[in-house]
């Protein structure tokens, strides 16, 4: 009687698995490689933390965003927010130190919903967001614009934790993550360019993954 031969089955499962773990980890599949952008790999272990190690602890009945600059000056609390119109996303999301995290679900205010509840100046042309941690970062209204960008508060259908930026983060999916201020704090619209904390450190002032807009 013919037996299968376990000893072979057992080693192509073998390879079979660690290419497959290749795959995920380096973008070696074409699958994977297409929504990775140049020089970016995909984390193999969940979702990296990155920030500038204060990690401050806010909780969502003591969080506060302040809208000032061009703009008309008002302050939302959590109720007021959460009060806001809510969507659930599920975007890549790319960091500059090179990993990338596929199908991250997020939950909050789209920018473009954002826009309909503060009263923006005709001569703003930029936004300066603050974080609690003293971290800035800039970005124009046009890029602002773009699809997928956020004020989230939860991930994952949970809470966003600390580490990640809660109670409330940004979300700009489009442009390497140091873009998104984690434990939002302000929003300053700016009638002319001024560049964020790691914008005069050398990084990018734009910050496209796709065209590995890293460093300037
Ligand atoms: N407030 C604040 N936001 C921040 C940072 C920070 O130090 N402070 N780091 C940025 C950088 S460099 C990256 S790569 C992402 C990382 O987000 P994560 O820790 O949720 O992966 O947060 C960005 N937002
Ligand atoms: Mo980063």
């Amino acid at each position: 009687m013919n037996q299968p031969n376990e000893k072979l089955i057992q080693a192509k499962q073998q390879l079979a698995e660690k290419r497959s773990a290749e795959g995920r980890g380096t973008g070696r599949d074409s699958a994977t490689r297409d929504r990775l952008p140049p020089g970016q790999t995909l984390a193999t272990n969940g979702w990296p933390v990155l920030d500038l190690g204060l990690r401050p602890d806010i909780r969502r009945e003591d969080w506060k965003l302040e809208i000032s600059g061009a703009a008309k000056a008002r302050s939302f609390d959590w109720a007021a927010f959460a009060a806001l119109p809510q969507v659930k996303l599920t975007t890549d999301l790319h960091c500059v130190t090179r990993w990338s995290i596929f199908d991250a679900q997020v939950e909050g205010v789209l920018w473009s919903e954002f826009l309909k509840h503060i009263e923006v100046d005709s001569s703003a042309t930029h936004v300066m967001f603050h974080a609690y941690d003293g971290y800035t970062t800039n970005l124009p209204l046009t890029e602002l614009a773009m699809p997928d960008v956020a004020i989230v508060h939860s991930f994952g259908g949970a809470p966003l934790n600390r580490e990640h930026g809660g109670p409330v983060r940004m979300w700009v999916p489009h442009l390497y993550a140091w873009k998104g201020a984690k434990w939002l704090k302000g929003m300053q619209f700016l009638t002319e360019d001024h560049r964020g904390f790691w914008e005069v450190r050398g990084y990018h002032n734009h910050g496209d993954p796709w065209k590995e807009e890293r460093y300037s």
